[in-house]
């Protein structure tokens, strides 16, 4: 008999992203290891009829992950379509946006319980807890409805990753091979980040707290993954990989002697010339930057970045990259409240110094959006234009590209495709291979021409643009659906 299901819904409809579900094989590893029957679904790569066909068997407890945005419509419809198979199951909503809003959350009909904050220890206790039939009061980490009533728990402490099992098992494997087979193996060597930019969830989840795993602990995690699977690249998913160098140059030691190249997320300030050389020699491809804007007052009033030297921290970053083998991926928000025209112009300034300085640097401009419970969101709120979503279906509808972003700010949406069409040259060629290239040559064109005016109101070629842009990632994500069924990975 099954005890729990877990489901990682699809996060959006686009993205190409084949990372492994670390959400909720974590929190599946630790009940595995305790010997509970877990069973996975990963709505990207699993058949839709295999949530029923295991929600049919009863199972105690189906638990669902997600973050804000597209994946929360998706939990929706999955929860509500087990609680009509079998309204006796224990339905969970877990990760990201529930643990920022988990009064709200917990008001869904088809919620039972709230899992706040990391689920590992939280989802375990719980487990015991229904499969013993004992109440849920003494489980730490979970808000829940007992008969009418709403109850909120105690706070769970956030878990030491020293202390976790690998959430690579016998059952996670088939996912970890569709990863492997992408290039887009995951793993974690920290959570959490120490600083505290205001737009970002990290100090109201994970409290600016940085837990960094021991190097020897991410050298065993790193040999399960090297001993079940053919690793030539990775994916080292940390938040912020912080600043200890002995404990960094570990971590590059155990990478290069495995040959394996990779790629991480860093802050500008970090990238110090002997870190940047660290990386570099270390097997580091590619790294992350959040540049966020190119004013100092955004950067240190707005966003509270706590860059010591504003943009000069920036720039110093931008030339270390640039004397090495990285390639930088540099973020810009735009849109942010209270940015003016001339600051989002400084921004602009500043992605063309990148890229003169560093030609193999690649550039995004992402439309800011309020994330529920971070500093900027009350701010979102109460300089107007965002009107505060209530329900999991109104949150669902919040991205950074589009939609909901772009309905608020659509000159900010402009900018986001006429930056990539602009600086994403390698990714537009992907997305159009051979003569399909011929396609969207026109729109290059004219938004190269726009971004060396500035010009991006009346874009009036953007429905058209979306339009292909749309097309040519449903036939890639097809054509490589089909590529991995003759490949019989599914
Ligand atoms: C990888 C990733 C993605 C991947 C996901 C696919 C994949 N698996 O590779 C992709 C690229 C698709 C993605 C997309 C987006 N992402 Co994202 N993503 C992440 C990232 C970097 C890591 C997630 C992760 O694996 N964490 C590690 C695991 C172990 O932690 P966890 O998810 O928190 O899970 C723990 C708990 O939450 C809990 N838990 C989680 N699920 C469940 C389920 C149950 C049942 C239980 C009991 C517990 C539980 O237990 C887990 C273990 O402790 C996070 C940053 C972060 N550090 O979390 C952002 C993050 C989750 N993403 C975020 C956002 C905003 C997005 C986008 C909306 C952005 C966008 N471009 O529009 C999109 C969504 C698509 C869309 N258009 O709507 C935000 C979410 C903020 C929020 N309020 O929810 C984050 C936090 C980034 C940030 N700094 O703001 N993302
Ligand atoms: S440095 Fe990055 S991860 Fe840390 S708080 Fe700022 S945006 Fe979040």
């Amino acid at each position: 008999m099954i005890d729990c299901v877990l489901v990682y819904p699809i996060p959006s409809q686009d993205s190409p992203a084949k990372g492994v579900a670390l959400s909720i094989f974590y929190v599946g590893s630790m009940l595995e290891k305790e010997g509970f029957n877990v069973e996975y679904v990963d709505e990207r790569f699993d058949s839709p009829q295999r949530i029923v066909e295991l929600a049919k068997d009863n199972p105690v407890c189906v638990g669902v992950s997600a973050m804000t945005g597209v994946q929360l419509l998706e939990a929706k419809r999955i929860l509500t379509l087990v609680k009509t198979i079998n309204p006796k199951i224990h339905t969970v909503l877990g990760g990201v946006h529930p643990s920022l809003l988990p009064l709200q959350s917990i008001v869904e009909p088809y919620v039972d319980i709230v899992c706040v904050r990391d689920g590992e220890y939280t989802m375990l206790d719980l487990m015991k807890a229904l499969k013993n039939n004992h109440s849920l009061e003494s489980v730490d980490g979970i808000v829940w409805k007992k008969g009418g009533e709403i109850i909120q728990n105690k706070e769970r402490p956030l878990t030491n990753l020293d202390d976790l099992p690998s959430p690579l098992t016998s059952k996670t494997k088939r996912y970890y091979q569709i990863s492997a087979k992408a290039g887009q193996i995951r793993i974690l060597s920290s959570r959490g980040c120490p600083h505290n930019c205001t737009f970002c969830f990290n100090q109201v989840y994970n409290f600016r707290r940085w837990r960094p795993m021991s190097v020897k602990k991410f050298e065993e995690e790193l040999n399960i993954l090297t001993r079940e699977l053919d690793i030539k690249f990775l994916m080292l998913g940390d938040d912020s990989i912080g600043k200890d160098m002995t404990r960094i140059e570990g971590i590059c030691k155990l990478l290069r002697d495995r040959g394996i190249s990779w790629h991480t997320m860093a802050r500008c300030d970090y990238m110090t010339k002997d870190l940047t050389q660290m990386l570099d020699s270390g097997g580091c491809k590619s790294v992350i930057v959040g540049v966020e804007s190119g004013s100092d007052r955004i950067l240190n009033e707005v966003i509270n970045k706590q860059y010591r030297n504003g943009v000069e921290d920036i720039r110093n970053c931008v030339r270390n990259v640039a004397h090495s083998n990285i390639s930088g991926m540099y973020s810009f928000m735009c849109g942010i409240p209270s940015e003016t025209k001339q600051e989002l112009k400084m921004s602009m300034e500043l992605a063309d110094w990148l890229k003169k300085t560093d030609s193999k640097s690649r550039i995004g401009f992402y439309v800011y959006a309020p994330y529920p419970g971070t500093p900027l969101y009350e701010e979102a709120v109460r300089s107007g234009g965002f009107e505060e979503p209530t329900t999991i279906e109104g949150w669902s509808k919040l991205t950074l590209g589009d939609k909901m972003s772009g309905n608020r700010q659509p000159d900010m949406e402009n900018l986001y495709y006429i930056a990539g069409l602009t600086f994403r040259k390698d990714k537009t060629a992907q997305n159009f291979p051979d003569w399909r290239r011929a396609l969207i040559k026109p729109f290059e064109l004219t938004a190269s021409w726009r971004w060396r005016n500035r010009f991006i109101n009346y874009y009036i070629e953007k429905p058209l643009v979306k339009s292909l842009i749309g097309s040519a990632s449903t036939r890639l994500r097809l054509s490589e659906e089909l590529s991995e069924k003759d490949n019989n990975i599914l």
